[in-house]
């Protein structure tokens, strides 16, 4: 099927750390009305190809870091598609990737199909501190957090961000939402979050259903 050849194209353009391909073949999907979902998905398994690459050691740092650089341009040409089917409703949420963790092409694909939804989103980035999370849920006034977070070695923070969200006094008033490789659903319970995802698309769901009810 010609969706499933432009996917596997596209999964490649990324594998191969091939911009202007990237782009161009982001660009023909588009105009051959391949789902937004379905073109965030061809790049994402792209970049999972990179990352198994990267562990059987075919590909090394230089690389991971051009192929999410190719993956963000490719999601650049797809925004404003994304933009254009806004919702009516927005509801907000603040994101970033945890202190101590510098990940963010989960992250990113998450915030396009979140946008695309039609929540407004703010996006702290990378290596986000406690208090900048505070600081902008307060400032916006989002109903919901979401945390991302690869690395095993810093997951404790998302502990100390629930905490501090228990001291300001906002728990109760925000879902806080966890995803990326290092969380699962077993310790979001244990650190009190609200939800958890496998992936960026069933973390759209989550919090879909969350406004719903
Ligand atoms: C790309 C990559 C990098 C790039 C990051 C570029 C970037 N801009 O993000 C670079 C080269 C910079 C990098 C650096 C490092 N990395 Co690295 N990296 C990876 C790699 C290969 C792929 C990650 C990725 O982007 N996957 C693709 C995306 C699409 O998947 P994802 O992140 O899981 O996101 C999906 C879901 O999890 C979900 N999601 C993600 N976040 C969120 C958030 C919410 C709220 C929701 C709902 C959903 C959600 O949605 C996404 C789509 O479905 C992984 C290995 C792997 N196979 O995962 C290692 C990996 C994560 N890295 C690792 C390590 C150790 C490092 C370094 C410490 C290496 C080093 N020695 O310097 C540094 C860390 C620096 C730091 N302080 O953060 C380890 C972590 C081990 C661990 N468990 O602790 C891994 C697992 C590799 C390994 N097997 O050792 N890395």
């Amino acid at each position: 099927m010609e969706i499933d050849e432009i996917c596997e194209r596209l999964g490649e353009t990324i594998v191969n750390m091939d911009f202007e391909g990237a782009k161009a073949t982001v660009r023909e999907a588009i105009e051959k009305k391949v789902p937004n979902e379905t073109i965030i998905d061809c790049c994402a398994k792209g970049m999972q190809e990179v990352g198994r690459r990267y562990e059987t050691r075919e590909y090394f740092v230089p690389e991971l870091i051009v192929a999410g650089d190719v993956m963000k341009e490719a999601m650049d040409v797809l925004k404003p598609y994304l933009d254009a089917s806004d919702a009516k409703k927005k509801e907000k949420i603040v994101i970033g990737t945890i202190k101590g963790d510098l990940h963010d092409i989960g992250k990113n694909i998450f915030i396009s199909l979140m946008e695309s939804a039609g929540f407004e989103v703010f996006d702290l980035g990378i290596d986000v501190t406690e208090d900048t999370f505070i600081e902008k849920l307060k400032e916006t006034g989002a109903s919901i957090l979401g945390m991302s977070s690869l690395i095993t070695s810093t997951i404790e923070e998302i502990k100390v961000v629930v905490k501090e969200l228990e001291k300001a006094g906002l728990r109760d008033k925000v879902k806080v939402i966890v995803g990326g490789s290092a969380v699962s659903e077993k310790f979001a319970q244990e650190v009190g979050a609200d939800m958890y995802a496998l992936d960026a698309l069933a973390g759209v769901e989550k919090c879909k259903q969350l406004i719903e009810t």
